[in-house]
């Protein structure tokens, strides 16, 4: 039967999926399973819309009932200029690289099963950081339920595998299969090195209704990570035959997260493949404040910092005054004026 899903239900998707925040996304979500059309035909969405509400809500709740805690946070709030999920199998390297990359003190066991929580922890790049959230593993026969939870605010993953264990490949295809089953997809699609994600064609079904993708689907871009290359002969051949063996078309480093070898190029290859863009702001007649660069993506304009600096001087912005290596020194450009890295901007209210 067809949903016959109407413009206002559409828009109220279309705005769950574009949020990140817990609280946000349950307001969208509230709104959909306002107005989606209910008949026979979306019997099963409104279930998944009202089964997502009900793990939203619980999930808001043990984390801020009254300022106490109940139980535990399983979605990290995202910070710096990107979130990053450590996914892999257990006693991959998982926190032992998050601790090399971001100086946490993350839980590191030579025994599986030793990460219970995500744990959040900066990795600093140049003058930004990544957030990085460690996980616990991902088995054939293993895999935390809230894991969904703690992917939704991710724009990334780093699928960490040991290359030194002679059953990396089945422990991979293992893990794609549980994030299949809970409608999750990782794909080597990173803005920045194979391109964006291409929008596939329009369906339709007998009725000529179009045949909508499932809002609830994950889909991140990822990055294939050998670790322990300090006890395999050549960690690069050994990747390759890898994602050649699994036909898996990620972009791929080695490393050692225990010695640190190769590990320097995971921060440019994540700057590069998100397109991450700085920018920083000056008030008239003063120095730019270059300590902390305000995070865009290519493609975003003065009106995405405007956003970033506040709600209100992003609706009473006029025009901006910029410098930087596509411009000429002091040019004045409008709210729409896409930016590039390492611009200055003055932002200029009515
Ligand atoms: N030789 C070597 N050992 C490593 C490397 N990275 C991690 N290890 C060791 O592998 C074991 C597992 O490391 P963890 O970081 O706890 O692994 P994990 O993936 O977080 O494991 P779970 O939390 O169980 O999922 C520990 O004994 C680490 O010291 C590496 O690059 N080289
Ligand atoms: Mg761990």
């Amino acid at each position: 039967m067809p949903a016959n899903l109407t413009p206002v239900y559409r828009k109220a998707e279309e705005a769950y999926r574009n949020a990140r925040e817990p609280a946000e996304k349950l307001e969208h979500l509230k709104e959909m399973l306002r107005t989606i059309p209910k008949h026979k035909g979306t019997d099963h969405l409104q279930g998944d819309i009202k089964r997502w509400i009900k793990e939203i809500t619980e999930e808001i709740g043990t984390a801020s009932k009254s300022g106490k805690k109940k139980g535990p946070v399983h979605t990290i709030r995202r910070e710096g200029a990107a979130q990053i999920a450590l996914i892999g199998a257990p006693n991959a390297g998982k926190s032992q690289l998050h601790s090399r990359l971001t100086g946490s003190r993350a839980d590191i066991g030579p025994y599986p099963f030793t990460t219970k929580l995500p744990q959040p922890g900066m990795m600093p790049f140049e003058d930004l950081y990544f957030q990085l959230v460690d996980l616990p593993p991902i088995s054939s026969d293993y895999i935390e339920g809230w894991i969904v939870n703690s992917l939704q605010p991710a724009d990334g993953v780093l699928l960490v595998v040991d290359l030194a264990d002679p059953g990396c490949a089945e422990h991979i295809q293992a893990i794609l299969r549980q994030l299949t089953d809970r409608k999750i997809d990782l794909h080597g699609w990173w803005p920045g090195l194979k391109g964006p994600k291409p929008v596939p064609e329009p369906t339709f079904d007998a009725d000529g209704e179009e045949i909508l993708d499932d809002p609830f689907r994950i889909s991140l871009p990822a990055i294939l990570v050998g670790n322990k290359s300090d006890l395999v002969e050549d960690a690069g051949a050994e990747l390759q035959v890898l994602t050649e063996l699994l036909e898996l078309d990620l972009p791929t480093v080695a490393v050692s997260a225990l010695t640190g070898a190769g590990c320097e190029a995971i921060g440019p290859l994540l700057f590069k493949a998100l397109q991450i863009v700085r920018v920083y702001t000056k008030q008239p007649g003063k120095p730019a404040d270059t300590d902390r660069p305000f995070t865009l993506r290519r493609g975003q304009t003065v009106l995405h910092v405007a956003e970033q600096v506040h709600k209100d001087i992003a609706s009473a912005l006029r025009y901006a005054k910029i410098w930087g290596a596509e411009v000429y020194a002091g040019q004045q450009v409008g709210p729409e004026h896409v930016l590039a890295d390492k611009d200055i901007i003055e932002l200029h209210m009515k």
